[in-house]
């Protein structure tokens, strides 16, 4: 009955078989009126959770006014946005995008660019270390330094100067680092891998390295940033700012996509204009609504529900019997399913059968990250809903 709904739609996912119409808060409810809640947030797009009333009026109150004009003129809101998002990053300048992607492939131009223009790498050898297991979006070149085949295969020829090292292991980034290395480009903490922390240490040792080697430090904190982690970022949990932050996901509050890159200006100077930018990318809608967005993020609030409940949720699931391991950072956790219970999919599908929505990936691994609005209560009955999914 689902499929039956979208008979145009191209087959690039495999939804679970619900159809949702409303939000609201932490609760959905589908096209036959049951309610679920939502375990998943739009992989963490809706820290805020479904329609939060001040985001909506945000955005209702400046579609009232003015959409969009591109970056050919100045318009009101993007001055305002970009001071407050640059000062929550401690940072001078904001390049507004769209997509997490767009977000990511805008940090690899600025790396390249300022290795050439700034460090002095000869033309086109500029080369950027990522991580193995890494999740940075779907573009050609991203997926080029994917090691997840199902990302991967079938998308090359893929874009050279990419080299991938182990996740976690400081020693053997420091080891990849030459003269012709821009940057390093990681997540502070792996999202699709299932929620994969690196060794406490790791991102002071990456920063460290970095800086001794005149290195960018980008941080993805697409997925891991904006109160997600119990911080305003995740590498805040080392006490680490990179040179770059890459942002998007809950940048637009649930609403509409805003990403953005952000660093001082010795580095996000090097962009020239007319060097770069996107037709959407700053508009009036996205920045109001993103401007609300930090205006929430700047109460603290978000980020010490997602710590304190994030303790709750964590103390909770590992108590669950099928449950192998249990990696989480604030209200974001990736659950390791004993292979006896069923697989990652099939719990996903008993607890949407129990009105809990929440995804699998890579097979055992079950991936919890609820809107930070989430009640103490409403997780313990998620909690409850697991016990009897992993029981078959
Ligand atoms: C899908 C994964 C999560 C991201 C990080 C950049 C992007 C993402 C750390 C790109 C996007 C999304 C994309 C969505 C599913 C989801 C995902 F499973 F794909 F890997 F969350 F873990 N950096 N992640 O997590 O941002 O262009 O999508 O706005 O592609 O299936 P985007």
């Amino acid at each position: 009955m689902t499929a039956a709904l979208e008979p145009n739609v191209a087959h690039n996912y495999h939804p679970l078989p619900v159809t949702v119409s409303h939000g609201e808060g932490a609760w959905v409810t589908d096209v036959d009126g049951k309610r679920y809640l939502d375990m998943l947030s739009g992989y963490s797009a809706l820290n805020f959770g479904h329609r939060h009333p001040e985001l909506v009026k945000a955005a209702q109150d400046q579609l009232g006014r003015l959409t969009l004009t591109s970056r050919a003129f100045f318009n009101d809101q993007l001055g305002p946005f970009a001071t407050a998002l640059a000062e929550l990053c401690g940072k001078d300048l904001v390049l507004p995008m769209n997509t997490g992607a767009e977000a990511v492939e805008t940090g690899i131009k600025v790396a390249r660019a300022w290795g050439y223009r700034v460090k002095g790498i000869p033309a086109e050898q500029a080369k950027i270390i990522v991580a193995l297991g890494n999740f940075h979006g779907r573009t050609t070149t991203i997926v080029g330094f994917s090691d997840d085949p199902t990302a991967h295969d079938d998308f090359g020829p893929y874009a050279p100067g990419f080299v991938a090292v182990p996740f976690g292991d400081a020693d053997a980034l420091e080891a990849a680092i030459d003269e012709n290395t821009a940057a390093v480009l990681i997540e502070p903490i792996q999202g699709e891998g299932g929620v994969v922390l690196p060794p406490d240490g790791y991102l002071r040792r990456v920063r460290e390295v970095t800086k001794a080697r005149n290195v960018l430090f980008i941080a993805d904190e697409i997925q891991s940033g904006l109160g997600r982690v119990g911080e305003t970022f995740a590498c805040d949990r080392e006490g680490v700012v990179p040179d770059v932050y890459l942002l998007g996901k809950a940048l637009g509050g649930g609403i509409l996509p805003v990403s953005a890159v952000v660093a001082d200006e010795d580095v996000l100077g090097v962009i020239r204009p007319g060097e770069h930018g996107s037709t959407f990318g700053g508009n009036p809608l996205a920045a109001a609504v993103g401007l609300k967005v930090v205006e929430l993020l700047k109460t603290g609030r978000f980020q010490e529900r997602s710590r304190q409940l994030g303790d709750h949720l964590r103390a909770g699931l590992e108590k669950l019997e099928g449950v192998t391991a249990v990696r989480s950072a604030g209200l974001w956790a990736g659950i390791d399913i004993d292979p006896a219970a069923g697989t990652g999919r099939e719990v996903a599908e008993r607890l949407l059968a129990r009105g809990v929505l929440a995804k699998d990936t890579h097979g055992q691994t079950l991936r919890m990250a609820p809107p930070l609005v989430i009640r103490a209560t409403e997780i313990d009955w998620a909690l409850e809903q697991l016990a009897f999914a992993l029981k078959g």
